[in-house]
């Protein structure tokens, strides 16, 4: 029975999923959902993910959701390429590395996207400002972490890269619309403030079939 993946267009923790999956060169059976309450909160999904958020997968009677658990049981089912470390000394980097990244970056790219997608801008500025700066106190730590390397926590890619990736472009894209230059910094040219990061990003991005997991509706 083929791995069934249920992701949502858009979603950075459903395109670790994606990554991972070409990165392991898996087949699976592709669900993409919308953001609706009638897909994502249907007894049906609910089933798999129990808070009706993308994305999940179901492996036969197994049912995982939260990405980096998806990304971990992955690596279980399909151990090669390996994304986890090989060595304790491997594993607690990359380890440590995603866990950064959930600590420090990712809760403030979900307040300060939230004020731009919701329409919040106006009430919230002074939150995306305060999220703005901490995400980019991160972004200078990362752009020099990868002055010196190739890869985020290892020699080659893993998990911690896949898990950072996608949310540069997610971050990327909601700095780029409009009315946001006020709330927006460095964040609307991350190329250029950011030269090490856009460079690696430009590493996962020639990963055979990247252009797979790409969101489709980012390119319409
Ligand atoms: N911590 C979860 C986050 C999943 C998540 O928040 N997914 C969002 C899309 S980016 C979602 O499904 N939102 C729909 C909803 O909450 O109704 C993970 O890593 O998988």
């Amino acid at each position: 029975m083929a791995l069934e993946v249920y992701w949502g267009s858009g979603s950075p923790y459903s395109w670790r999923v994606l990554l991972a999956l070409e990165v392991k060169q898996m087949d699976y059976e592709s669900h993409r959902l919308g953001f609706t309450d009638e897909e994502l909160k249907s007894e049906a999904y609910l089933s798999i993910s129990p808070r009706g958020k993308v994305p999940a997968i179901r492996d036969g009677a197994v049912t995982v959701h939260e990405s980096i658990a998806i990304l971990r049981y992955l690596e279980d089912i399909k151990p090669e390429p390996v994304l986890f470390g090989s060595t304790p000394v491997e594993r607690s980097k990359i380890w440590c590395s995603i866990m950064e990244i959930m600590n420090y970056i990712e809760p403030n790219i979900l307040n300060y996207a939230r004020t731009i997608f919701y329409g919040e801008l106006s009430e919230k500025k002074l939150t995306a400002i305060e999220a703005r700066i901490a995400i980019e106190n991160e972004l200078v730590n990362i752009n020099r972490t990868l002055e010196n390397k190739e890869y985020l926590a290892s020699e080659k890619i893993s998990a911690a890269d896949i898990v950072l990736y996608p949310v540069i472009p997610f971050l990327s894209r909601a700095a780029n619309k409009e009315n946001t230059e006020e709330i927006s910094g460095s964040l609307r040219s991350i190329n250029e403030h950011y030269p090490a990061i856009s460079a690696w990003c430009k590493k996962i991005e020639s990963i055979p079939s990247f252009e797979k997991t790409y969101p489709p509706h980012w390119k319409e």
